[in-house]
């Protein structure tokens, strides 16, 4: 019998990976089952090239094409494929089609002080009315805006601009197309006129002419390139548009059960949102900095970028580099040993965003704030950890404020939630039940867009019955909330002395 296949590439900041995904017969019976194999994995290693931060986005392009042959290779038949990528970076492309440089890692620091800058300029008011975007400073807009500050060159050559995802597939293809849940990441996007913000562009000086109409995920692309199948042995691949933001693409995977619900996307970032049928403008959306952002089936995010994982990722990175190797449960079991509430950070105080040692900048926040340091790696990760829970405490509710919603709990995806004492300290933090899994939606919802466009899904509410049928989500309850109740008491003081 005929299995669908398809083949979802999903790249986070910190790993690639390639995922064969066949909707099967539920051996049991009953409704059908989408059965997930990994075929390739990566990691993403940003490059340093004087001050810059890049990614290696020719690298990536080639882990990609090892993803499409160990698939085939594998006896796999995938009908298509599609590629969703973390939001706001890009690439050039000059008059001839060919790529102009290298792009910039959103953690590059050419964008210091531009949110501010900007802010002053146009007003905030105005900025957030036309983009309904949080003010994070690797927005798109802000990366443009340096370059132009810095008479780059490459900005005068340009003649399209391609986000990440946009880029890649046009490697694959040869088409150039935009797709609109990352345009809306971009900040130069109006969701409220539904088009690109020219008149803001051309006010601020950067070429408008480089911005491609979006289409909406599950747009076909076009097909593998006759070298590219050649090169790889290769039939002439489908490459579609997922939903190809990655947390656009995990939302669109979340299992939930109420028509109202909260979810984190727990990656490198954490992505606390709740989907909306229109983008909210309104100023408490400003002033609480939250984004609204493009999802996939005509749904927009009411949203809000927390650190999350990052400060643990880049402090394991920095341990390794003093010799001190260990794996993330190894990680996670030092903090549980370790004394509770020692001290708290704000994870999304700037100063985590991209500093020389994270471990230091931890140890520097406590001192600055009065509070005990952080002594050893157990009682930083459990620092790291208790702070993350707590603040998503504080988003979770501002989400609530904003909306009028009341949430039951939060379901919790992404990589994230093999950390248990993190989903643990979550449930406690918010008093309410966390749900977890699946560990791989950002994967799953790219798959759910291809096998929707292919006609295999009605619409996308029956993907999420789908991803229900298919992966286990576990539950955990509210512990110890006295404790909860103290420590979140703390942490709104701190963020009194030492606002976001
Ligand atoms: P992204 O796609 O944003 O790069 P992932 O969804 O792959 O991120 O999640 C990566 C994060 O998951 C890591 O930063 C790490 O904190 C966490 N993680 C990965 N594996 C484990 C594990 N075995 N135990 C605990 N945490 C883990
Ligand atoms: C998460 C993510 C997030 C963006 C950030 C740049 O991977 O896509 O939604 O804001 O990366």
């Amino acid at each position: 019998t005929h299995i669908p296949t398809v083949l979802a590439f999903d790249l986070g900041a910190g790993s690639g990976r390639a995922m064969i995904g066949e909707l099967v017969e539920n051996p049991a019976g009953g409704r059908k089952q989408l059965r997930m194999t990994e075929v390739h994995r990566f990691s993403n290693t940003p490059v340093r090239i004087g001050e810059h931060l890049h990614w290696n986005t020719l690298g990536l392009l080639q882990e990609i094409k090892t993803g499409i042959s160990k698939a085939f290779q594998l006896g796999y038949k995938p009908e298509s494929c599609a590629i969703d990528t973390w939001g706001v970076d890009f690439g050039l492309l000059d008059a001839n089609g060919e790529l102009l440089g290298i792009p910039y890692h959103y953690r590059d620091r050419q964008t210091e002080g531009l949110v501010e800058e900007l802010s002053d300029k146009l007003g905030a008011e105005r900025l957030f009315a036309e983009s309904g975007l949080q003010f994070m400073p690797f927005n798109t807009l802000y990366q443009l805006y340096a370059m132009k500050k810095a008479n780059s060159p490459k900005l005068d050559a340009a003649k399209t601009l391609l986000l990440t995802p946009d880029l890649l597939n046009y490697f694959l293809t040869g088409r150039m197309a935009c797709e609109f849940t990352m345009a809306t990441t971009t900040q130069l996007y109006d969701p409220g006129k539904k088009a690109w913000n020219r008149a803001l562009m051309q006010e601020l000086g950067l070429p408008d002419s480089i911005f491609i109409d979006p289409v909406q995920p599950g747009t076909e692309i076009g097909v593998l390139t006759e070298e590219i199948s050649t090169e790889l042995g290769v039939p002439r691949l489908k490459v579609m548009a997922a939903a190809s933001h990655d947390t656009e693409s995990a939302a669109a995977a979340v299992p939930f059960s109420s028509e109202t619900f909260a979810y984190l996307v727990c990656g490198t970032w954490s992505l606390l949102g709740t989907p909306m049928k229109q983008p909210l403008l309104h100023s408490e959306v400003l002033k609480q900095d939250f984004s609204n952002e493009g999802g996939a089936g005509g749904t927009f995010h009411l949203l809000k970028n927390i650190m999350g994982l990052w400060i643990l990722q880049e402090s394991k990175r920095i341990w390794e580099l003093e010799g001190q190797s260990l794996t993330y449960p190894q990680l996670v079991a030092e903090a549980e040993a370790s004394e509770p509430f020692r001290s708290l950070i704000d994870p999304d105080d700037l100063r985590f965003m991209n500093p020389d040692s994270m471990p230091e900048e931890i140890v520097s926040y406590c001192r600055d704030t009065g509070q005990p340091e952080p002594l050893t790696i157990g009682e930083t990760v459990r620092c790291i950890l208790e702070s993350l829970a707590l603040r998503y405490r504080m988003v979770l509710e501002q989400a609530e404020h904003l909306t009028g919603a009341a949430f039951e709990g939060l379901h919790m995806v992404g990589g994230g939630i093999q950390n248990e004492l993190l989903c643990r300290f979550t449930a406690g933090a918010i008093g309410r039940p966390v749900w977890t899994g699946p560990v791989e939606a950002s994967a799953i919802g790219n798959m759910l867009v291809q096998l929707q466009a292919a006609g295999y899904l009605a619409d996308m509410q029956e993907g999420v019955e789908l991803v229900k049928a298919s992966f286990p989500i576990s539950t955990y309850e509210p512990e110890q909330q006295a404790e909860w109740q103290n420590a979140y008491a703390r942490y709104q003081q701190l963020m009194e002395v030492m606002p976001c």
